[in-house]
């Protein structure tokens, strides 16, 4: 009660300004308070987007700098789909992707994004 006597006094005060100054403030100032608990949404939002995020795919160019039995190691170049600079690292790789390549070759890759790495869906040297 205490809260909606206080916002019948800012209202009052606001329409008064808004007469005194004649300036069609008062929409805008009305308006506002409405505007505020729509915000949450885009949080909500977000989240959501993070969820997708996980199981986003990027492609990446880069050069090869080994090769294990499940895993390719590539210099690649930056990845904006997963927010990395360039760098090295070791991406998980089915053995017939990991056997398709060899140190030295310069490749475009296919990424599944996971958790902070990803797996090499596809490979293709350049
Ligand atoms: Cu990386």
């Amino acid at each position: 009660m205490k809260r909606i006597a206080t916002t019948l006094t800012a209202l009052g005060l606001a329409v008064g300004l808004t007469a005194c100054s004649d300036k069609p403030a008062t929409a805008e100032t009305a308006a506002a308070p409405e505007a505020a608990p729509p915000v949450t949404a885009p949080a909500a939002d977000m989240a959501g987007m993070k969820i997708e995020a996980t199981a986003k795919m990027a492609k990446g160019t880069g050069t090869v700098t080994a090769v294990s039995a499940d895993s390719v190691t590539i210099d690649h170049t930056p990845i904006p789909e997963a927010g990395w600079p360039a760098m090295t690292m070791a991406f998980k790789a089915s053995p017939d992707i990991a056997k398709s390549v060899k140190a030295g070759d310069k490749v475009a890759f296919d990424l599944k994004l996971e958790g902070g790495g990803g797996e090499i869906t596809a490979i293709k040297k350049q």
